[in-house]
């Protein structure tokens, strides 16, 4: 299989692992596995982490070529994304970036509903940080058809391109790959599994971390 990785996304990477919002180790994920990586967005907490994530965002989803109308980001974690990346677009392009996102709990006073932002109208692009269940885009989804309008995309930090589970057992494909199946919207991320085992393969000192992932990916990841 060809692998090229882009050099926004060997940066990505870089800057990732820089913020510790990537790491190496041990870690236990939601779905039980033992992974030998995290991808922690939450530690993008400052307005320069925050300002740079969002370009690379920014450059993911222009390298894609995927036109949308507005750009939702479910909560919690979709609301900074959201806005964050429709400034990022909009320096860019010099475009208009329409951006809304919902909130947990509905307003019974004042404006009402659970919708913020710019009204949801015309194709309408998911943005998230990871999908690991794909429950929030399944949501998502339903809340955009709710408000008649069309959804149309998904844009991820990171795809780990791993396996997904059904009743404990695992799946063929992964969580990503059943979103585009079922609902027929592409997913773009600004890297994946792949470019990590790529990237780690460039580093003379990480043997020992590109051996746990690439065993990793040969017993989870998808084919
Ligand atoms: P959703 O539940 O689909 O919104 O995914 C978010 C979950 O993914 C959180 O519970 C995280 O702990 C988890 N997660 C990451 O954020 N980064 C990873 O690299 C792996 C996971 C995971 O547990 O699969």
């Amino acid at each position: 299989r060809l692998i090229t990785m882009l050099p926004y996304q060997e940066q990505f990477i870089e800057f990732a692992l820089k913020t510790g919002v990537l790491r190496f180790g041990e870690f236990t994920l939601k779905s039980g596995r033992l992974s030998p990586y995290f991808f922690n967005t939450g530690l993008f907490n400052s307005g320069a982490t925050m300002l740079q994530f969002s370009r690379y965002f920014a450059t993911s989803i222009e390298h894609s070529d995927i036109e949308f109308d507005v750009l939702f980001g479910p909560a919690y974690k979709g609301i900074t994304l959201s806005c964050a990346v429709a400034m990022a677009l909009s320096e860019a392009s010099g475009k208009e970036i329409p951006f809304a996102f919902n909130r947990k709990e509905k307003k019974n006073h004042g404006e009402g509903g659970s919708m913020v932002g710019a009204e949801l109208t015309g194709n309408v692009a998911i943005i998230d940080d990871v999908i690991t269940a794909g429950t929030a885009i399944r949501e998502s989804y339903a809340m955009i058809t709710a408000a008649g309008a069309t959804p149309s995309a998904v844009f991820l930090a990171l795809d780990r391109q791993e396996k997904g589970q059904k009743d404990g057992v695992p799946t063929d494909t992964s969580a990503i790959q059943q979103v585009e199946a079922e609902y027929g919207m592409p997913v773009v991320a600004i890297a994946t599994l792949a470019d990590l085992i790529e990237y780690l393969k460039k580093q003379p000192d990480q043997q020992e971390n590109l051996d746990r992932m690439q065993a990793y990916r040969d017993q989870y990841g998808i084919h």
